[in-house]
């Protein structure tokens, strides 16, 4: 197995916390997007998406989507577990980390990727140039504060996103608050609840990875 990983991405970073929780090593080649090297070979032939992380296995076919990657590497190896362990707490950790994704993580990339000269023609990932639009970097930037008010709403009934215990969704959440500083914008006092649970994570050996 061989992780595709770019070290300052938040994406691959989802992939590289889940990994230390679990007490993993793997084989690990960096992709430099800040070089462009996501759309040059040998890259691309693996992932026409052009997108770290990507998981390649031993036979040769590869695993796209930070997500998925960590529900394969669950399956693989199931302790601790991180996607709970009955059918209920399955669903609540799926259904938190989708609407991370959605709520938390898009409006991040979607504030980034209109707004920073670095992504100039480059407003969505892939391989077609789409033109940055201003007006979406501004409500993206709405969407993030938000998802921050929310999460602490959230933080304020439960000790962790999808529940009592730490999950894949924790490791999302934990990412996007990282991610949100690209856009400017970060945890305030008031936010005491997602302060507290923000500060826990942070001790934890995986937050370094
Ligand atoms: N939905 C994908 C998103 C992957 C993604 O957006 N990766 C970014 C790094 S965080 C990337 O590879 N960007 C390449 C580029 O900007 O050209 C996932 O969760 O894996």
């Amino acid at each position: 197995m061989r992780l595709a990983d770019y070290a300052p991405a938040p994406s691959p970073r989802r992939v590289r916390i889940f990994l230390a929780e679990k007490g993993l090593e793997i084989e690990t080649v960096q992709v430099d997007l800040s070089c462009g090297e996501e759309f040059a070979e040998p890259f691309v032939s693996l992932n026409p998406r052009c997108v770290v992380p990507l998981l390649e296995l031993d036979d040769g076919s590869c695993i796209g989507e930070a997500a998925v990657i960590c529900r394969y590497l669950e399956a693989r190896h199931p302790e601790p577990p991180l996607h709970g362990t009955t059918p209920e707490a399955r669903a609540r950790i799926e259904m938190w980390d989708r609407v991370i994704e959605d709520d938390g993580l898009r409006a991040v990339a979607e504030t980034v990727r209109n707004r920073s000269p670095a992504f100039e023609g480059r407003a969505l990932t892939g391989p077609v140039a789409y033109p940055q639009l201003p007006e979406l970097a501004e409500r993206g930037r709405q969407r993030t504060r938000q998802f921050l008010d929310d999460l602490d709403a959230r933080l304020a009934e439960s000790p962790f996103v999808a529940g009592n215990e730490y999950s894949v969704a924790d490791i999302t959440a934990f990412v996007c608050i990282g991610f949100a500083r690209w856009a400017k914008v970060k945890p305030e006092p008031r936010h005491t609840h997602l302060v507290r649970w923000y500060d826990a994570l942070s001790e934890r050996p995986s937050a370094k990875a």
